[in-house]
C-alpha cells in the first residue's frame, strides 16, 4: 500500500457522524406517506393542472396512519406536504393550489397540522417532504422568484413545531423545452439549520444520501464515508447510483471526506401513491423482510412508504402486512443465542474488552491494539443450537472501518465458514443456511485502521414461505410485430413481446418512434402495460400514445395519451387502464413522443395488454 493510500485510509477511518446523523441512524425504521391529488387521479406524478376540488378524502385519519406505524416500530414518518404537482396539504398563504380550495373539511382542513398532532400523540418523529420540482407554481423556472416562494413555504412548515426531517427530492422531468430552475439549495439548507437546527436534511441534502434505487436494495459494501468533492445535488445525481460509493476508488484524493450515510426508500406497493389496482400487489412478508435485512441490516436506514387511499386511510391490506412484519421481526429477534456466550478474542485493547459487545451500552465497544487490521472473536454457546443469522454492529462513533469479514460455525467439532461479507457499519445482518453450532467465530479479515464491534447477536430467523400470489403473465405467443419505425441490431422490436430483459427494443436516434403489433386475434381489453428497461436509466418513455384497431393500417385517434412518471428511479411495470371502459381490437400501436431526460432514443422492455 502506498503512503498516500495509507494516509487516506487513516483519515477515512476516523470520519464520524454528527449527533444528528447518529440519532437518525439509530431510528433504523422510518416511514413515508405519499398523499396528494394523485391519490384521486390514479397517477404517480401530477402535472399541476389538477383542480383542488378533486381532493376529498372523506375519512382522512392521520391518527390511523401513525398509530399503525408506531405499533410496527417506525420511529419517524415523512409526509408529502407538497409533491411535484404543487398541491399543498396545508393552507399555504403563498398559493391557491392547496387544501384550502378543496372540499376537504370545506376548505378548512390542514393535513400537515393533523399529521403533526397525530405524530406528537403517538411519539413519532415528524418529517416533511417538500418537492422542489413544482409543475403548478407559475414562478417555477424564474429562479429567484421561485426560490423565494419555496423558502416562504419552508418557513411555513418550520412553524409546525419540532420537525425531525426535511426531505428534498431530486426528481425533475422537464424536457428540453421545459422550465429550468436554479435551486438555491444552500439557501434552503441554511434556513432549515436556522429554524430547525436538529432536523435531518436528506435525499438531496447534507445529512443522508439516496441509496440509488427505489427497489429496496442496498449495496454489498455500503460505506458511510464518501469524498464529497462536489455539491450535494451533483453528488446525488452522479454518484448515488454507483456501486463504488465510499470505496478507495471513490475516495480518490480524499479532499473532503464526509459522513454521508445511505437511506433506502421504497414503497410497500409498486407505486408511491395509492392505486386500487395495486391492492393485491402489497409486497409480501418475505420481500419486506429481505428489504429490512438489506437496508437496516446493510448499514442504511429504511424509509418505507405507505400510501393512504381515497378515503384517507391506510388500506386494510397494507395494515395487515404491517402487523405481520412487526410480529415476524419480534419473533425473529426474540432469542439472542449470543446472550450468554463465553467470549474469546484474538486481542483486546485495555478498557475495550470483548465482553463489551454483549452489554446493553451502545457506547461501549471492543477493539484491538492500534495499527491492527485483523481480529478474531469466538463466541461459545452453552449447547449446540440451530442458528442462521449473525448481527454485528461497528462502533460508528469511532468511524466505519471493517472492510471484510467471515463467519465460521463450529459444527460437529469442525469449523465451517458459513458466510463472508464486506462492510459492517452501523448494523449488518448476515443470513446463512441453518446449522447446529456450539460456537461461532467472527473473523475480521480487513479493516481501515483497528476494527471495532459494539454489538453482536446470534439468531435463528424463522423461514418464510414463498409468496405464491404472484401475477399470472399474459400469453403473447401468438403476437407478431407488424412494423416498427426503427430498431437496433440485437435490440429488435420483437423483444417487447418476448420480455427479453437483456436486449430490450431500442430505437435509432430521433423521436417519435412507433411499433405496431398484431395480437393474433380480437381481444377485449381494459388497458395496456409497459415495462421500462431495467438496467439502464436511458430511453425511458415519457409521453406516449396508445391505439387499438381492427386493421393493421387503420388506426384512428389514440385511445390513450399520457406520461409515464418516475420510471427511471422506479422501473416497475406500468399498467394504464381506459378509465373503467374496455375496447376490442386486434392491432395495437404504441407511439413514443418523448423520453425521460430528453434522451434522443427510446428503449422498451415489454408491452402487453390487460384483458377484460
Ligand atoms: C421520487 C419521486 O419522483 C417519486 O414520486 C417519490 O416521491 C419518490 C420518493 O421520489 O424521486
Amino acid at each position: 500500500m502506498t503512503s498516500v493510500n495509507k494516509d487516506l485510509i487513516m483519515r477515512a477511518a476516523q470520519v464520524t457522524p454528527s449527533i444528528r446523523q447518529l440519532k437518525w441512524q439509530e431510528m433504523e425504521l422510518t416511514a413515508f406517506i405519499h398523499f396528494t391529488v394523485n391519490t384521486f387521479t390514479d397517477k404517480e406524478w401530477g402535472d399541476g393542472s389538477e383542480s383542488p376540488s378533486i381532493f376529498n378524502p372523506v375519512q382522512c385519519d392521520p391518527r390511523q396512519w401513525i398509530k399503525n406505524l408506531k405499533d410496527a416500530g417506525f420511529k419517524m414518518t415523512i409526509l408529502t406536504a407538497k409533491h411535484h404537482d404543487g398541491f399543498c396539504l396545508w393552507p399555504s398563504k403563498y398559493t391557491e393550489h392547496s387544501i384550502k380550495n378543496s372540499p376537504y373539511k370545506n376548505g378548512n382542513g390542514d393535513i400537515v397540522r393533523e399529521f403533526c398532532a397525530a405524530c406528537r400523540e403517538f411519539d413519532m418523529k415528524i418529517g416533511l417532504y417538500l418537492s422542489p420540482w413544482d409543475r403548478h407554481e407559475e414562478s417555477y423556472g424564474d429562479s429567484p422568484r421561485y426560490n423565494e416562494y419555496f423558502k416562504n413555504q419552508l418557513r411555513e412548515l418550520c412553524a409546525y413545531g419540532e420537525i425531525a426531517c426535511f426531505w428534498f427530492d431530486g426528481a425533475c422531468a422537464e424536457g428540453p423545452n421545459g422550465k429550468r430552475q436554479e435551486y438555491d439549495w444552500d439557501g434552503y439548507y441554511a434556513l432549515i439549520r436556522e429554524l430547525q437546527p436538529d432536523a435531518i436534511i436528506d435525499d438531496v441534502g447534507p445529512d443522508a444520501r439516496w441509496c440509488g434505487n427505489e427497489a429496496g436494495k442496498g449495496r454489498e459494501a455500503e460505506w458511510s464515508v464518501v469524498n464529497m468533492n462536489k455539491s450535494f445535488v451533483q453528488f446525488n445525481s452522479e454518484n448515488c447510483t454507483l456501486d463504488t460509493i465510499g470505496s478507495l476508488e471513490q475516495l480518490g484524493e480524499g479532499e473532503n471526506l464526509y459522513w454521508y450515510p445511505s437511506e433506502v426508500d421504497t414503497s410497500i406497493r409498486p407505486g408511491w401513491f395509492y392505486h386500487a389496482s395495486e391492492d393485491k400487489k402489497v409486497k409480501s412478508l418475505k420481500k419486506l423482510v429481505q428489504i429490512y435485512i438489506n437496508s437496516v441490516g446493510g448499514n442504511a436506514v429504511l424509509l418505507l412508504n405507505f400510501p393512504p387511499d381515497k378515503r384517507g386511510l391506510l388500506h386494510e391490506n397494507d395494515v395487515a402486512r404491517l402487523k405481520e412484519f412487526r410480529e415476524y421481526l419480534d419473533k425473529a429477534f426474540e432469542v439472542n443465542y449470543a446472550g450468554n456466550a463465553k467470549i474469546k478474542a484474538s486481542a483486546e485493547k485495555p478498557g475495550f474488552e470483548a465482553e463489551k459487545i454483549l452489554d446493553d451500552n451502545p457506547e461501549s465497544y471492543w477493539t484491538v491494539a492500534d495499527w491492527t487490521e485483523t481480529a478474531e472473536l469466538e463466541l461459545n454457546l452453552d449447547t449446540a443450537t440451530i442458528i442462521n443469522t449473525v448481527m454485528l454492529q461497528e462502533q460508528i462513533r469511532a468511524g466505519q472501518r471493517i472492510e471484510n469479514f467471515a463467519i465460521d460455525c463450529h459444527v460437529d467439532s469442525l469449523w465451517r465458514e458459513v458466510a463472508a461479507g464486506k462492510t459492517v457499519g452501523y448494523k449488518k445482518i448476515i443470513c446463512f443456511n441453518p446449522v447446529r453450532a456450539d460456537a461461532v467465530r467472527i473473523r475480521i479479515t480487513g479493516s481501515r485502521l483497528c476494527p471495532t464491534l459494539s454489538n453482536c447477536a446470534i439468531y435463528n430467523m424463522p423461514e418464510i414461505a414463498e409468496d405464491t400470489s404472484a401475477n399470472q403473465s399474459l400469453d403473447r405467443s401468438d403476437w407478431k410485430i407488424i412494423s416498427v419505425t426503427s430498431e437496433l441490431h440485437e435490440y429488435e422490436a420483437v423483444n417487447v413481446i418476448k420480455d427479453n430483459a437483456s436486449a430490450p427494443w431500442t430505437t435509432a436516434k430521433g423521436l417519435p418512434q412507433e411499433i405496431i403489433i398484431d395480437m393474433g386475434g380480437y381481444i377485449d381489453i381494459t388497458g395496456f402495460t409497459y415495462m421500462p428497461v431495467q438496467n439502464s436509466r436511458e430511453g425511458h418513455v415519457l409521453d406516449y400514445e396508445f391505439y387499438l384497431s381492427n386493421e393493421p393500417e387503420a388506426f384512428n385517434a389514440p385511445l390513450l395519451t399520457g406520461e409515464f412518471s418516475n420510471t427511471v428511479n422506479n422501473p416497475i411495470m406500468q399498467s394504464v387502464l381506459f378509465s373503467g371502459k374496455h375496447a376490442k381490437g386486434r392491432y395495437i400501436k404504441f407511439r413514443i413522443l418523448s423520453t425521460h431526460g430528453g434522451c434522443d432514443f427510446a428503449s422498451v422492455q415489454s408491452l402487453g395488454v390487460i384483458p377484460e
